[in-house]
């Protein structure tokens, strides 16, 4: 079948619908693709990648990508027919077994071709394509069946992607009138909504710049310290910007809260001289967890003094903490001598700095004076700082994170000078990157269910970040 009789035929089988939807952004709209339902037919399903896999004549790649659902078996039935290798993204990240984002066999710096079925907004193809980056897979080209002429295409465009679609909505509407499958009234209204329902690709593009001015990937990406790198990756493997303060007082406690917690955290803080029985066992067991969930420790020491001490604070034994630690805090109470003196130790490649630059009580001396000299001196060390703790105040810097203690989703304060806010503030208002969680979760008759609800609640309130921009 030529395009053209494709075309009819798709709509002889109900996958291009005329009538009245509701899309799921509440838009009503005269027509509805549903590419799910040619599963159901082997021929169509084969022309349909037949003419997909035709726009691929003139492209070089090592794996073809299809996006769940509808483009699954599209991307299947190319690879087969053309012997070529696919992969998978999940749509939602495995639980259990290998924590792989994207199922299949490829190299960092493999090129990948994806393929969904119908191109929209554009803006969770960009979604699904940045995901797939990350996991170091390049990609130019992008092939859809339909392009809904809604700015998608330009807007994947702008992002450096190259779109190739077999039909353009506009097209369809073309055959289908030609074809007499929909009379003059359907034809009018449809490409009157086509013609008024492009995005304004500009605009989104200035928002979604915005919004993600000190996303995940950003961060990741301008980051220095590996450890820095490395965290922005699990936070996005993840889903989570959940810390968990660990502040329990045995081995055996900390280690239980680390296996119930690790598959919500990106971190788990500890407060090791608080350990009645630390010892280097508990420590090679946490890191054995730390792997196993894939988290970072950050042993919050905050050093304080000059820096002949600091320097022996961070390496001496019985704590050894240079020798375990991802991450630690540090006062600059002292100046910038104690994170020069850190670095003396030359034990800072495997270790990043957290400068805290405010604290979280009620009456703390940490000013806005303060804090912002702290961040400065923060920026100035970039190269082993990771982030500041701090309460209202950020480095302009993405590749420096605020990480931010004193939250709790049911109170406002302990008791003992404490105080808390909640994640949502924290996320969408004060710009947060990581918040750090105690109390509200060790001290829960679940903590491994608690620190799921803190992941989902602070992922949540990241993406309104985006969503409200
Ligand atoms: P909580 O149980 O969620 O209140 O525990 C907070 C943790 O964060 C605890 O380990 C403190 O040492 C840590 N913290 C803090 O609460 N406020 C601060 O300003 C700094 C650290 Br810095």
């Amino acid at each position: 079948m030529n395009k053209k009789e494709l075309a009819l035929k798709l709509f002889d089988l109900g996958v291009l619908q005329f009538g009245e939807f509701t899309l799921k952004s509440g838009l009503k709209s005269p027509f509805y693709l549903d590419f799910r339902r040619i599963v159901a037919y082997p021929d169509v399903l084969k022309n349909i990648s037949e003419l997909l896999w035709e726009l691929t004549a003139e492209l070089e790649f090592d794996h073809l990508c299809g996006v769940p659902y509808a483009a699954l078996s599209i991307s299947s039935t190319m690879a087969v027919l053309h012997s070529k290798s696919m992969i998978v993204k999940r749509k939602e990240k495995k639980r259990h077994g290998t924590k792989k984002m994207v199922e299949g066999i490829y190299n960092e710096g493999d090129s990948c071709v994806v393929i969904d079925d119908v191109i929209s907004s554009g803006i969770s193809m960009i979604e699904t394509l940045e995901a797939l980056e990350l996991e170091g897979l390049k990609i130019k080209h992008v092939l859809s069946i339909v392009d809904r002429m809604q700015g998608g295409a330009l807007l994947l465009n702008d992002y450096g992607y190259k779109v190739h679609t077999v039909y353009t909505v506009r097209e369809i509407l073309e055959f289908m009138k030609e074809g007499g499958k929909i009379n003059q009234k359907q034809y009018t209204n449809t490409l009157v909504f086509i013609e008024t329902n492009r995005i304004n690709f500009e605009q989104v593009r200035a928002r979604r710049e915005q919004a993600t001015s000190y996303s995940y990937k950003k961060i990741g990406k301008e980051a220095e310290h590996p450890v820095a790198k490395k965290l922005a990756k699990i936070v996005q493997s993840k889903k989570t910007n959940l810390c968990c303060s660990g502040d329990v007082q045995s081995g055996a406690e900390l280690l239980k809260l680390a296996d119930a917690v690790g598959p919500n955290i990106c971190m788990l803080k500890t407060h090791t001289d608080n350990l009645s029985d630390m010892s280097p066992q508990i420590i090679q067991e946490l890191k054995i967890l730390s792997e196993k969930h894939n988290f970072l420790i950050f042993e919050d020491r905050k050093f304080a003094d000059i820096g002949h001490i600091v320097m022996q604070q961070f390496t001496a034994a019985p704590l050894c903490i240079a020798d375990w630690a991802d991450a630690v805090t540090v006062h600059v109470v002292a100046g910038s001598s104690s994170i020069e003196a850190l670095k003396a130790t030359g034990k800072l490649d495997s270790t990043a700095l957290i400068v805290v630059a405010e604290m979280s009580t009620k009456d703390t001396l940490t000013s806005k004076k303060y804090t912002l000299k702290a961040i400065d001196i923060a920026e100035q060390h970039s190269d082993v700082v990771l982030g500041t703790v701090s309460q209202n105040y950020r480095s302009e810097n993405p590749g420096i994170m605020m990480l931010t203690p004193g939250i709790n989703t049911d109170r406002k304060k302990d008791g003992m000078g404490q105080t808390y806010n909640h994640p949502d503030e924290a996320f969408s208002k004060r710009g947060v990157d990581i918040m750090i969680v105690g109390r509200g979760i060790y001290q829960a008759d679940n903590p491994a269910l608690q620190s799921e609800i803190y992941k989902k609640i602070g992922w949540e309130s990241y993406l309104k970040r985006y969503n409200e921009a």
